[in-house]
């Protein structure tokens, strides 16, 4: 449990930064400065929203999003991690890793020189990350917020062996319309179709959306852009250490079953997620570090 008079006398900035709680007492980082307001949630080190100042939300939240202790937060920049989707052999294990439903530490807060906020988040191994993954591979997610929203995952292993790591931030984004979105930068990319029982295709053009679509780009490190003609924006996504593009929306049937995605919450939404996964593990040798880094921006 985090104390949040703690958090704010340690890492409180003022006026640009303080702790709260929502929900079931979840501790929330709250960020608000001359360039954008921001939440964060210590759960999961999840970012929750991101809305540079003048402009619609960047980052998506459900308006039906649940603040639950061990329950993934429907919207925000879930971190899926140490692996993507389900685990590869264990039934009894969260899908998605456990990294997005368990509680963070905040090691350090700081006002930049340029009017950003940075803080740095890890996640440490203890007898609870082992029992689910049995390796000493500690986290620590750097989070830099101003009009631009930058993310780095660092997942060092401390273990004598090499470890295979799969993994995304799980990033929903706002927009107008899905029917009137593509999104750019994977002409020519193959990817695995899990509506189609993950069978290897190739795109053609710029992604739409008339159904449910949930793809698994991989081999691709290019730059995406959501074109959002509603809205009349671009969202710019820039990515290091990722070979992998998860694209995601659940359309009508899967959002109505999810129970937490809010009425029409399908339309005004979509995943973007960069990260590695299937054909993309990560293997990381003993002492080493990989790191995967996002920067998001708007035009
Ligand atoms: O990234 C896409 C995906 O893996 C989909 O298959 C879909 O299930 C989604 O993530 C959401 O997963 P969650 O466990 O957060 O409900």
């Amino acid at each position: 449990m985090h104390d949040i008079n703690e958090l704010n006398t340690r890492f409180g900035l003022a006026e640009k930064l303080s702790f709260s709680t929502i929900g079931e007492n979840m501790a929330m980082a709250v960020v608000s400065t001359e360039q954008c307001s921001a939440r964060i949630a210590l759960q999961g080190a999840q970012v929750v929203d991101w809305t540079p100042v003048g402009a619609k939300p960047v980052i998506w939240l459900s308006r039906d999003a649940k603040f639950l202790p061990g329950k993934s937060i429907r919207g925000g920049v879930p971190v899926c991690w140490p692996w993507f989707g389900a685990h590869e052999s264990r039934k009894d294990v969260p899908a998605h890793g456990h990294a997005r439903t368990v509680p963070w530490d905040v090691l350090s807060s700081k006002s930049l020189e340029d009017g950003r906020i940075k803080l740095t988040f890890c996640l440490q191994t203890s007898p609870a990350t082992q029992a689910l993954w049995p390796h000493d591979t500690p986290l620590e997610l750097h989070i830099s917020l101003g009009t631009t929203l930058e993310l780095e995952l660092i997942t060092r292993n401390n273990d004598s062996e090499p470890v295979i790591i799969s993994e995304a931030l799980h990033t929903y984004f706002a927009v107008g319309d899905i029917r009137q979105v593509g999104v750019i930068g994977l002409d020519s990319s193959s990817y695995l179709d899990k509506v189609d029982e993950f069978t290897r295709k190739t795109q053609r053009g710029n992604v739409t959306f008339t159904g449910e679509v949930d793809r698994v780009y991989v081999n691709t490190e290019s730059e995406c852009i959501i074109n959002d003609s509603v809205w009349q924006r671009r969202i710019h996504i820039k990515k290091e250490g990722s070979r992998s593009t998860v694209v995601w929306n659940p359309w009508i049937d899967k959002a109505a079953a999810m129970g937490d995605l809010g009425e029409a919450g399908y339309m005004a939404m979509l995943c973007v997620e960069s990260g590695n996964a299937l054909d993309n593990l990560v293997t990381i040798e003993p002492g080493e570090e990989h790191r995967l880094r996002v920067i998001y921006n708007i035009e």
